[in-house]
């Protein structure tokens, strides 16, 4: 829901109001009309009751209260206690990954990391701003107190949170998705999901097990979308934005440059249920199995339109505002597609899941697989509902 005032069925910013009432104030009398509806949506807006679903120009919602008041409504969300200090380091990181990102050009902050001779875990030569942003990322974490263990694309195994400042979560993301996109400024973004630590490798005495300990907690991060307590993305483009759930309805704060805070803008967002626009990469599609090759002529045979970023945050937020479906597909060449289930695929599959859309591999709902390994590939197909069960269904069909 976004803070607006209505003239007609027009929905006016702030700014745009005020500006209408300051010109009706001179225009002729059809102005004048509208100056008395646009000042009465103004005042509207300026004497709105404050309510934590609604930022207003005198009642800004921001990330920290909107948590307070979202767990004194929903005891049964126990964990959101804990969320105040986790979101609170998230969105300092994602506010610093942002600056830096829009500095990038102006700080020597584009290129690779020594020259292209960082290697990651993947194989992929890492940007000088994967590695700054992973560890902007990790240090947020690390001293939030709340922080067990985690888990990065641009760290090789998960990283033990050391005794001080450790706590019983653990945190899997990536640390800035579609680095590709970086240096042409193109939409880029933070993917991230939280678990509790089900597998006391924080909790139990470990003497000096260090290495059995580390293979414990290896497995306590590798668990099913299903048990993710809170996951989200913050978009770097025109705007900043943060999007989450916490299990309980996906919620969309936009970073206020003028106050540095992350201020509701989307309350209780929803993913149209229908879509006219796929996002995927053609390039591949010579590769692709028969059910998605049809899949793609039927979306073209229906003059549905086509949008590609190349970084996943960016297609998955315009697919979850606008509906659609976006999907990196399984294919001759990668037999389980590019994204990353435990840092990319889980944690967008819970927003879109909770935002009532729909997320599969084609033949499986990827919130229910099991990581059998921390960096593991799955093919991701996800959006509108209609969109992607017709796919599954597809799937289904060509068994
Ligand atoms: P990273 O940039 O974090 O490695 O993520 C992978 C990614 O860039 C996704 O954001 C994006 O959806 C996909 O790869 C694009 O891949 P391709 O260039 O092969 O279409």
């Amino acid at each position: 829901m976004q803070m607006a005032a209505f003239v007609g069925s027009a929905a006016l910013g702030c700014g745009e109001v005020r500006a209408r009432a300051a010109s009706a104030r001179t225009a002729p009398a059809a102005g004048r009309r509208t100056s008395r509806r646009a000042a009465a949506a103004l005042s509207m807006v300026t004497s709105a009751k404050p309510s934590r679903k609604m930022s207003t120009e005198t009642s800004p919602v921001t990330l920290t209260r909107f948590i307070i008041e979202e767990g004194m409504e929903n005891a049964d969300l126990i964990h959101l206690k804990d969320m105040e200090n986790l979101m609170a380091a998230i969105a300092l990181a994602c506010k610093k990954i942002s600056s830096l990102v829009a500095r990038a050009g102006l700080s020597n902050l584009t290129g690779l990391e020594e020259g292209g001779g960082s290697i990651n875990v993947q194989g992929e030569e890492q940007k000088k701003l994967d590695v700054l942003s992973n560890e902007v990322l990790k240090n947020a974490l690390r001293f939030s107190g709340k922080m067990g263990i985690m888990a990065s694309e641009e760290e090789d195994k998960p990283v033990l949170v050391d005794e001080l400042t450790s706590g019983s979560y653990i945190a899997v993301f990536d640390p800035l998705d579609g680095s590709s996109n970086i240096d042409a400024n193109i939409a880029t973004g933070t993917i991230f999901g939280i678990f509790e630590d089900n597998a006391e490798c924080l909790t139990q005495d470990w003497e000096d097990r260090i290495e059995e300990r580390e293979l414990q907690c290896m497995y306590g991060t590798m668990q099913p979308g299903t048990n993710l307590v809170a996951s989200g993305y913050c978009l770097y483009s025109s705007a900043c934005m943060l999007v989450l759930t916490f299990g309980n309805g996906v919620h969309g704060f936009t970073l206020d440059p003028t106050i540095g805070e992350f201020l509701l803008t989307h309350y209780d967002m929803k993913i149209p249920e229908d879509g006219k626009i796929y996002s995927f990469n053609e390039a591949n599609e010579a590769n692709w199995d028969p059910v998605m090759r049809d899949m793609l002529s039927r979306w073209k045979e229906r003059g549905y339109s086509s949008r590609y970023i190349g970084s996943m945050v960016g297609d998955v937020h315009r697919t979850l505002m606008y509906g659609g479906i976006f999907g990196y597909p399984g294919d001759k060449k990668n037999k389980t597609g590019k994204l990353r289930l435990l840092y990319e695929a889980a944690p967008m599959s819970h927003i879109i899941e909770q935002a009532g859309g729909v997320s599969t591999t084609g033949t499986e709902r990827i919130m229910d697989l099991n990581p059998q390994a921390v960096h593991q590939r799955v093919p991701v197909i996800l959006g509108s509902k209609n969109l992607v069960n017709e796919v599954v269904e597809a799937y289904k069909q060509a068994k």
